[in-house]
């Protein structure tokens, strides 16, 4: 039976950064509610949807009251008497509000926690949570992939590369998964206090790098995983975030003073991934540089995956042709990044439907919400990424992946998704 939406509030609460962000709140005829928080992030693709900010002096022009309004308002008007169960009849409604694709009058802040607090409240006015309207049995819990060092812009560009994460391999079930990834990222905070004075975290928990550059970090987290007693490679693989739009110039990319053109920069990420255990490589080139990602893609080979993040913004169209060019074995999926649950839920199917792997990822601003985990588990991800293993609005997000495993009884971690990472001998 049907359940008409019967109110959506809008309100600003706190993210991770201590930035305002938007919360939607939805009521149906049934007395069903669903709440979510739209996350925010640091290091946007140019293609994105846009966050609908204020620009007064309120907060250096970052307040979202604007958005809260519009939300209350406008979406609650469009959405009332809609059906809470018909998800993509309410995001084509959304969809039809805005005439700018990337949803700049509106917001992609404001219909992200709109679209995703309708998915909340069309679980809860069946009793279930999100994750089972997705997938009533879903066969596996998604694999970790967890923030050791935040660099890029995360950490004041301190490092090239954004995120030093690290992946557990052996382990075979989500609660296995953290405690090895949590012994190691103790560990990596032990030799990094070997070495000199510790200086906090970035903006996802993971340690401040003082590092001297790519090759320094990977050595930190080596020495973190064999500390911590397990074998680089075998037990942990080790995940790169490049984001490499962040350091893309006219020319080519630049490290340090100078400028490297394409094949050079991406040969030396080849030749990182030959010396460790890489298990993927996220946005090694430029959100425009085919030519960098297919380079990429052949030079890794199956040994490591070659993951599309700012060079597809979760766009169906996007990993299809990223697909048919080879530029990409997996697509990072941000619900905030197309604004929609069924804009997101397209791209994962697009990308299932190419054979890519698909990774489910949290924002660098985030809250307590837990969509993210709901969402991988409920596609299928074979990987979800949310940062690090410390801080609120990390583990909120892992230790709902706790309970959700043990709701179904216990089920493995997905199957590994890159070849080659199950050899010690490439370390
Ligand atoms: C990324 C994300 C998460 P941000 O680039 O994958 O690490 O960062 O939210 O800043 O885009
Ligand atoms: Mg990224």
């Amino acid at each position: 039976m049907a359940d008409a939406i019967r109110s959506v509030t809008g309100r600003r609460v706190w993210d991770s950064r201590g930035l305002p962000t938007v919360e939607a709140e939805i009521t149906t005829a049934s007395g069903a509610r669903g709440r979510a928080i739209a996350p925010s992030g640091a290091s946007t693709g140019r293609r994105e949807a846009i966050e609908l900010r204020d620009g007064t002096s309120v907060l250096a022009g970052k307040d979202v009251a604007h958005a809260v309004e519009i939300v209350g308002t406008h979406i609650a008007a469009a959405l009332a008497g809609l059906d809470v169960a018909d998800q993509v009849g309410v995001d084509g409604v959304l969809d039809s509000l805005d005439d700018d694709p990337q949803r700049g009058t509106i917001g992609g802040n404001s219909t992200t926690a709109v679209s995703l607090a309708v998915l909340h409240a069309a679980a809860a006015s069946r009793g279930i949570p999100a994750w089972r309207l997705l997938d009533p049995e879903p066969a596996f819990i998604p694999r970790p992939q967890i923030q050791i060092l935040g660099g890029g812009a995360h950490a004041a560009h301190r490092t090239t590369v954004q995120d030093f994460m690290v992946m557990p391999l052996s382990a075979t079930s989500i609660g296995d998964g953290l405690l090895h990834v949590a012994e190691v990222y103790q560990a990596v905070g032990s030799v990094l206090a070997a070495r000199g004075p510790r200086r906090g975290v970035a903006d996802e928990g993971g340690y401040w790098p003082e590092v001297s550059g790519t090759e320094d970090a990977l050595d930190v987290i080596i020495a973190g995983i064999e500390a911590a007693g397990f074998v680089p490679g075998l037990d942990i693989g080790i995940s790169l975030d490049v984001a490499a739009s962040q350091f893309h110039e006219a020319g080519g990319y630049r490290i340090g003073d100078r400028i490297l053109p394409t094949e050079e920069w991406i040969d030396e990420l080849v030749r990182i991934c030959a010396n460790y255990p890489i298990v993927t490589l996220e946005d090694p080139a430029d959100e425009d540089d085919a030519a960098g990602m297919r380079r990429a893609v052949s030079g890794v080979g199956a040994k490591t995956v070659v993951v599309g993040d700012d060079y597809l913004v979760t766009s169906a169209d996007r990993i299809r042709r990223a697909a048919a060019e080879g530029a990409v074995t997996a697509v990072l999926i941000k619900v905030n990044q197309v604004g929609t649950v069924t804009g997101a839920a397209n791209a994962v199917r697009a990308a299932r439907e190419n054979d890519l792997g698909v990774i489910v990822s949290a924002r660098s601003g985030e809250s307590e919400d837990t969509s993210v985990a709901h969402l991988a588990t409920g596609w299928g991800a074979d990987i979800v990424k949310v940062g690090s293993i410390t801080r609120g609005e990390r583990t909120a997000k892992w230790n709902e992946l706790i309970r959700i495993d043990e709701e179904l009884g216990g089920v493995s971690l997905a199957p590994l998704v890159a070849s080659a990472v199950t050899s010690a001998s490439i370390v």
